[in-house]
């Protein structure tokens, strides 16, 4: 089966911008390899490459293709999926198209997930060890370049452990999943002899540096690499051009040069007068940098195009963040690249998809986390104004053993630092080259030490010397003195070597009210460790929180969250990004935060939410259809698009009448209706708006609100749903989520409570062991508490009311040790109340009923300790003449 080329499929990539059409038959040809393979995953395989091997019981696949599936809605993982790691063999037939004896034939692969093995006709042209890297072969020894040809690729993405064929190629470990296969574009291209160099680290072969920017002019550095694969010398000239958006010569020099095998560097200086800048998104314009080559008498040998913005970026540790020497706070997300069912073989449309909705939330920065994206995600930032953070694979450590690195992963980590660097060179967007992240993770969570610093040293003196231009960063978990990312457990942890100030700026990950610390301690550990690094800029490279799109929460501090498990209600996320961002915000010295993450991805260690295989602390769900509230909440922040989104519109079906009603907006007021009647307009700051106590009625409630931002009416509306009285309160206290006891009644989160701490005995996803006696038919009621000296001011129409009271005991105490009364409008209803006593042992249920009037529209229980804490695990109120 031959390998239909076209000349339709050269003008494609041509149009790209490659080259210009007119000279296509003089210069180089790009054909895409992406169609007609056969695909089998195997391991023990041999002969593959053998042209009378028998491939036609595989499957045919185009490329980009993985053959793993990872990530699936639900509590289990879904039989579709495939997370086997190990090898893939690729097998193609192709013919070449016409071109000049002599010619040069390179095959370039965008990436191939993790190791890849490439053999033509039979020949082993090579190996490439890194996912996420464009790599290029010179193939014109092997070639048939009038027949057919046999190409065949092995991908091996077997799990990295001591003795893997992955043992020293970065990254190690990582909380997401590496896909195998060919997972991005193949092609052939085609040369003369002499031409700019492909072999370059898979770069262009053409670099423009920009040596200094003012308001009448602009001087650009350009360099090229000749290379002549002829065996004589030629004579060249080689054009350096810069080119307006337009297409229009702003500027070009001719130099002639000698082509020799050796890749030559040519330079010029070129000036741009009265330079238009790359503004970011204000205004994101592109230049072009072209480099020609052409024989004596003037025929184009090779031409290549690349883009060029002109802009400085300049970091401060005070001040932040400066663009043209123009303030910008860098408001950020990041980004990983796959989704369900493709995995990573993503296609340019999900990339612009990608790129639209991080428009769509106003942010003018990304982290394209946590290794190098496609090329076509740098120039999407690029032409969008998103200033970018570009990273390589270097995660969580940098060995198995606790020891450093060892020759062949810095050797391995420094290929892909300078792959990286080379083919992301031009791309005006990108700010920092960051040499890793966590990489002193594991020496918290495990007895080994960490000892990056060497090839961390090394790191950063390759990107200086490849890039002088740029920053370095990378971004920390764990560093020693500040408070830590990992948390409690780090007590008793292996030493760890301090890093932080190894490169120019740093990006601190933390997840304070999520992994560890109370949310309160983000501010001030940002300020602490600013004060500790006063001549480093600093940033915040990850915070984040998960979100399940069917698991809610009435109350947010209701109880705490289980960060590895389930549920992780929506609400959840949108009071941590609130708090979160209230304290990033007005930090002035940070250059810049992000978001972890924009999108939901597959991490095949996760069983957290409602998903399984996935960190779901996106701001959008995996497939990229749903954008979670908190999405809105960045929006209303960010973005001058007007806004207007009403919280909690997939919490439905409610537990409680009376609600704070929230809507993030960007309008400085809006109003709120219910069910047509109006409940009045109310301020927005910091983009969010709320409506105090609102009372819903059994049944449906429509709320609507409308708001008036610059010119434009907006409105947004959402039905909730009581199914039961609004006399009837019950209250699972202590946790964060609902619960549908066995009785049928359903419990709401905790609420309504002043005071005291949540608390359970158990994670809530766990089945609670021990609890016997009356709890044996439903424990779960009883599994979480408030606790101290609290109370509930329940809202409830006036009326009779019966009120039961649930109590355990889940502490390890005697009788005597924990005494309380509950006071309920006043009037003294349980005294001396000792649980232990009273349900006869620890972890037994014990249940309290009494009668209560109402007449001011609330009720309120105050739990007062007369020895230790009161407590108290579920209020169940209900009217008396409904019993
Ligand atoms: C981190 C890691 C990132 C994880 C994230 C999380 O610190 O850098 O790769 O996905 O935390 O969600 O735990």
């Amino acid at each position: 089966m031959g390998h239909r080329w076209s000349r339709d499929a050269i003008v494609g990539v041509l149009s790209l911008g490659l080259m210009s059409a007119a000279a296509a038959h003089d210069t180089r040809l790009t054909m895409p390899l992406d169609t007609g393979w056969r695909f089998q995953q195997a391991s023990g395989l041999s002969g593959v490459e053998a042209r009378a091997f028998d491939d036609k019981r595989w499957t045919s696949v185009d490329v980009p293709h993985t053959w793993n599936r990872l990530g699936n809605d639900g509590l289990e993982r879904s039989p579709l999926s495939n997370d086997m790691q190990g090898v893939g063999w690729y097998r193609l037939h192709f013919g070449t198209p016409q071109a000049a004896a002599g010619s040069r034939y390179f095959l370039q692969f965008d990436a191939v997930g993790a190791v890849a093995d490439v053999w033509l006709n039979g020949e082993h042209l090579g190996k490439h060890q890194g996912a996420f890297s464009r790599f290029r072969f010179d193939a014109s020894s092997f070639i048939n370049p009038s027949g057919d040809n046999l190409l065949v690729v092995k991908a091996d993405n077997s799990r990295p452990q001591p003795g893997a064929s992955t043992q020293d190629i970065i990254p190690l470990s990582g909380d997401f999943f590496v896909f195998g296969g060919i997972y991005r574009s193949v092609a052939l291209i085609v040369t003369q002899p002499v031409h700019v160099d492909l072999m370059d680290f898979g770069g262009p072969g053409l670099y423009g540096r920009i040596l200094n920017i003012d308001a009448t002019s602009a001087t650009v550095q350009v360099s090229g690499r000749l290379v002549n694969d002829a065996a004589k010398q030629q004579q060249v000239m080689v054009e350096f051009a810069i080119e307006d958006a337009g297409g229009n010569l702003i500027a070009s020099k001719l130099l002639k040069s000698t082509a020799s095998r050796r890749a030559t560097a040519v330079q010029a200086r070129l000036r741009v007068a009265h330079p238009r800048l790359w503004q970011g998104t204000k205004d994101p314009y592109l230049y072009r940098t072209v480099m020609t080559i052409r024989s004596e008498k003037g025929l184009v040998l090779d031409r290549i195009t690349q883009p060029l913005g002109l802009r400085t970026m300049k970091f401060d540790p005070d001040q932040g963040f400066f663009l043209n020497g123009e303030h910008l706070r860098l408001n950020g997300a990041s980004m990983h690249q796959d989704r369900p069912i493709k995995g990573w073989a993503i296609s340019r449309a999900d990339q612009e998809e990608d790129f639209d909705l991080l428009g769509d939330l106003g942010a003018n920065a990304v982290r394209l986390a946590h290794y190098q994206h496609d090329q076509y995600s740098y120039e999407l930032a690029d032409t969008r104004g998103i200033v970018a953070w570009a990273e390589i694979p270097l995660v969580n450590k940098v060995s198995f053993d606790g020891s450093p690195a060892n020759a062949a992963l810095t050797a391995n980590a420094r290929q892909q630092l300078i792959e990286l660097v080379r083919q992301n060179y031009n791309h005006p967007s990108i700010a920092v080259w960051s040499l890793g992240n966590e990489i002193d993770l594991t020496a918290t969570q495990t007895k080994s030490p960490s000892r990056p610093t060497a090839l961390l040293k090394a790191l950063n003196e390759l990107a200086k010397r490849e890039d002088p231009a740029r920053a370095t960063t990378f971004a920390d978990c764990c560093e020693v003195g500040v408070p830590p990312h990992v948390g409690d457990d780090l007590v008793g942890m292996a030493p760890r070597e301090p890093i932080v100030g190894m490169a120019d700026t740093v990006g601190y990950n933390r997840y304070f009210g999520w992994y560890v610390g109370p949310i309160t301690e983000f501010g001030p550990m940002l300020d602490e460790a600013h004060s500790h690094h006063p001549h480093l800029p600093v940033s915040v490279s990850e915070y984040g929180a998960g979100a399940a799109l069917t698991q809610h929460s009435d109350n947010a501090e209701g109880g705490p969250i289980n960060p590895h498990g389930r549920p992780h209600p929506e609400e959840f996320q949108n009071w941590y990004h609130e708090k979160s961002w209230a304290m990033l915000a007005p930090r002035e010295y940070l250059w810049g935060t992000f978001i972890w993450n924009l999108f939901d991805f597959s991490s095949d260690a996760r069983r957290e939410g409602d998903l399984t295989d996935i960190n779901e602390k996106g701001l959008i769900s995996y497939d990229r259809q749903t954008r979670k509230d908190a999405f809105y909440f960045y929006r209303a922040n960010w973005s001058s698009e007007p806004t207007l989104h009403l919280v909690g519109r997939r919490y439905v079906d409610r537990a409680y009448a009376v609600y704070d009603v929230k809507a993030y907006s960007n309008a400085a007021e809006a109003r709120l209706s219910l069910n047509g009647n109006e409940l009045g307009l109310v301020p927005c700051s910091n983009g969010i708006c709320v409506w105090r106590s609102v009372h819903l009625s059994s049944g449906s409630n429509e709320l609507v609100a409308s708001a008036q931002i610059g010119s434009r009416a907006v409105t947004d509306s959402l039905v909730w749903t009581l199914s039961h009285s609004e006399r009837v309160v019950r209250i699972k206290a202590g946790d964060i989520s609902g619960y549908a006891a066995k009785d049928g009644q359903g419990y709401g989160s905790d609420m309504y409570f002043v005071a005291g701490s949540a608390a359970g005995v158990n994670p809530p996803d766990t089945p609670l062991a021990g609890m016997v006696s009356v709890l044996a038919s439903d424990a779960r009621l009883y599994d979480s508490f408030r606790e101290g000296d609290f109370a509930y001011w329940v809202p409830l129409p006036n009326g009779s009311y019966r009120v039961v009271l649930k109590f355990d005991e889940p502490r390890s105490i005697g009788v005597g040790d924990r005494v309380f009364d509950v006071v309920a409008n006043g009037v003294m209803q349980l005294k001396d109340f000792d649980i232990l006593a009273a349900a006869g042992g620890k972890l037994k249920g014990v249940d309290r009923t009494f009668d209560v009037t109402v007449s001011n529209g609330m009720l309120v229980l105050d739990f007062r300790p007369q020895r230790g804490n009161a407590m108290i695990s579920a209020l169940s109120i209900a009217p008396l003449d409904s019993r």
